[in-house]
């Protein structure tokens, strides 16, 4: 009697262990009628940015709004500072439901969606205006959409911001100045392909090596807005700072589409929403962040060089083929889409 107790003790703490699986829930009842005591466990990926960067105080907003909205229904397990590894890590990560929550640079997401390669072509966006109607607008939706195929669900747009560049050989005034440096860039093929055409050396690189890669010499420069040259400490390695804006970098916010389908949907409301507030606070903090930062690189002690009109329209001209190269690869439709709405 009492073995035959024990063993059907055991068989249902089973059942509640299985149930829990990665969908980060903590009891079993799926159903939105029984819902409202069930716990879900967030684990929100923040990427290899500084501690201090615009991203990564976002990501501690979304741990508060996702808890105090849904009164304690979400748990947000953050990691930040490259504790969950690179963005290609993350993503894969997200993919086996072990991530729920991350925003990967576009050129990690390139190999899930061709498509996402257009949001840092260079000069797409001249304004953050132009960037966030674009981006909040159809265009950004259909690469959001994109994702779905990958097990993703693409929920927004974070502000990485302006890429502009830096380097510790020579001051860099001209087009010319790029000739025969060594430039570190993400591992995206369109950037590649636009540092060629301007004359430099491309090094496809992971972020989280870029400051060793820097300090030995191994490449001369890089290139990444002000908010994460303060951030990731690339002024205590780099001599020169030439401001060219040449592209307008978002993050691009995922979720792991299974967990997010699995949410009761109050708790979904209460996610979409906590997303949409961050997203507002996040571009509000990489405002003030940009002018924060490149205020701190010249006390920092860099030397800033400003590209006159004319050299940034030769740099415009000169990547403007880039467009041309690869507009078969990320679809002719996507790139005519983003090309008339950001022109508008
Ligand atoms: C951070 C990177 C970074 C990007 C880069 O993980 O690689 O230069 O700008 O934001 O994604």
């Amino acid at each position: 009697m009492k073995q035959g107790i024990l063993s059907i003790l055991m068989v249902s703490l089973l059942l509640v262990v299985v149930a829990c699986g990665n969908d980060g829930s903590t009891s079993t009842t799926g159903d939105d009628g029984g819902s409202e005591q069930e716990q879900y466990t967030i684990r929100i990926a923040g990427g290899a940015v500084g501690p201090e960067h615009s991203l990564t105080r976002t990501f501690h907003f979304l741990k508060e709004q996702l808890e105090e909205n849904s009164d304690g229904r979400f748990q947000v397990d953050l990691s930040v500072a490259g504790e969950l590894g690179e963005d290609r890590e993350i993503i894969e990560a997200m993919q086996m439901g072990e991530v729920h929550l991350a925003s990967p640079s576009p050129a990690a997401l390139g190999g899930f969606n061709k498509g996402v390669a257009i949001l840092d072509m260079p000069f797409l966006f001249t304004s953050r205006d132009i960037a966030y109607e674009v981006l909040d607008g159809e265009p950004g939706k259909m690469i959001l959409e994109g994702l779905d195929g990958a097990g993703l669900k693409g929920l927004g747009y974070f502000e990485n911001g302006f890429r502009n560049v830096t380097n510790d050989t020579k001051p860099i005034e001209s087009i010319e100045d790029f000739q025969g440096l060594s430039i570190r860039t993400m591992q995206n093929q369109t950037h590649i392909r636009a540092w060629e055409l301007l004359g430099a050396n491309p090094t496809p690189m992971a972020f989280g090596e870029l400051y060793t890669a820097l300090q030995q010499g191994t490449v001369d420069g890089q290139e990444n807005p002000f908010g994460l040259i303060v951030a990731n400490k690339f002024f205590e390695v780099q001599d020169y700072l030439t401001v060219t804006n040449h592209v307008y970098a978002p993050n691009v916010i995922i979720t792991n589409s299974a967990f997010y389908e699995e949410l009761p949907s109050d708790l979904q409301q209460v996610f979409d929403e906590a997303v949409s507030e961050a997203i507002e606070h996040n571009r509000e903090l990489a405002q003030q962040e940009e002018i924060d930062a490149r205020a701190e690189l010249e006390e920092q002690g860099m030397e800033v060089y400003e590209f006159s009109q004319e050299d940034l329209q030769q740099m415009q001209d000169i990547t403007l083929e880039v467009y041309d190269e690869f507009k078969d690869d990320i679809g002719e439709e996507v790139v005519d889409l983003f090309l008339e709405a950001s022109l508008e």
